[in-house]
């Protein structure tokens, strides 16, 4: 695969067409989560953040403050820390505060939000040297690290539960090439109501995010989607041990999206995202796997989330 220069292009909108496409010509019809975030799928993951059954943000947040001492002492004071999928950056800044690193280096697809994230923090931490990446990470990036410092690799939010297995072991040795260090946030397995409360929630923010991704397309596009023709469906599924996000068709229906026509029947569901739960041994087989060899884990009070901080 080539190497990007980091920035050099609207690298969200590369490959774009030609994911949906493949993703709408497969027999169960999928879309790759990464396109969830434009400028209003990003507003509209800030606000899941927020909300009162997607537990996901306040336990990491509570686990990361409670267990700041022990993880800034594992990472180490005055590294490079790299975040991939940074978004907002909530939990970056209490890592920021701890570990005062040399430079801060968030990765983000989302343009718009990695944009104004970086400027807050630039406000914020005057001292700080931020140079922010917009990559996709599922690609090479060139990413702007400099020989001397330590580097450290950040990927919380458990945004590597949207991975699926094959591809978090691929980016998780991937990260070894970048750092020596990585801390992880993943979401643990636990009572499937609580996940089903999470990806349902009552004022149908996560519906509208899932929807997003069809007005996306219309727009960047040009397709035809009606999307009030879709309802947001998630459910968990307990033998592969994830949530499922799909979009089912509420009637038949055909999508135009230049000279491709799509055929969905009544019922048919486009799967748009897999949101994988790990118990804390099956991670730590994963990272062992993915040649890491040290691993700490730290939870929250509930056992609801764990950060992972592991050794390569
Ligand atoms: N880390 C933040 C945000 C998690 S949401 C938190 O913990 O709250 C997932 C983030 O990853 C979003 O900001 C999204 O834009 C970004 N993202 C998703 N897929 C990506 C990809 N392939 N490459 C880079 N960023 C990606
Ligand atoms: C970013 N990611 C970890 C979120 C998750 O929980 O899988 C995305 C999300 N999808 C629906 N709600 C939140």
């Amino acid at each position: 695969m080539a190497r990007e220069r980091a920035g050099a292009r609207p690298l969200e909108l590369s490959g774009f067409r030609e994911d949906v496409v493949a993703g709408l010509s497969h027999p169960q019809k999928s879309l790759p989560p990464k396109y969830f975030y434009d400028a209003a799928g990003s507003r509209l993951f800030a606000r899941i953040c927020r909300l009162p059954e997607y537990y996901v943000t306040r336990a990491e947040l509570a686990l990361t403050r409670r267990h700041l001492a022990a993880i800034a002492r594992f990472a180490g004071r005055g590294c490079q820390l790299i975040e991939y999928g940074s978004g907002e950056g909530i939990k970056s800044r209490l890592l920021i505060r701890a570990l005062r690193p040399s430079v801060y280096v968030p990765i983000d697809i989302s343009a718009h939000a990695l944009a104004a994230a970086a400027r807050g923090l630039a406000r914020e931490f005057p001292w700080l040297r931020v140079v922010p990446v917009a990559g996709d990470f599922s690609r090479p990036i060139d990413i702007p690290v400099r020989h001397g410092k330590p580097g450290v690799v950040y990927f919380p939010g458990s945004t590597i539960g949207n991975l699926t297995p094959e591809e978090a072991h691929a980016f998780l040795s991937m990260s070894r090439g970048v750092a020596t260090k990585m801390i992880v946030g993943v979401d643990l397995k636990k009572d499937p109501a609580v996940l089903h409360a999470a990806y349902n929630d009552k004022a149908g923010v996560t519906a509208a995010f899932n929807l997003n991704l069809l007005t996306r397309i219309n727009r960047e596009l040009g397709a035809d989607f009606d999307t009030r023709g879709f309802r947001h469906y998630a459910f968990y599924n307990p033998s592969a041990g994830r949530i499922e996000m799909h979009l089912v068709a509420l009637g038949s229906h055909t999508v135009r999206l230049g000279r491709h026509r799509f055929q969905l029947a009544e019922g048919e569901t486009i799967h748009t995202e897999n949101s994988y739960k790990y118990s804390p041994e099956q991670f730590a087989g994963l990272a062992a796997q993915a040649g890491f060899r040290g691993t700490r884990v730290w939870t929250d009070r509930r056992g609801l989330f764990a950060v992972f901080g592991l050794t390569a």
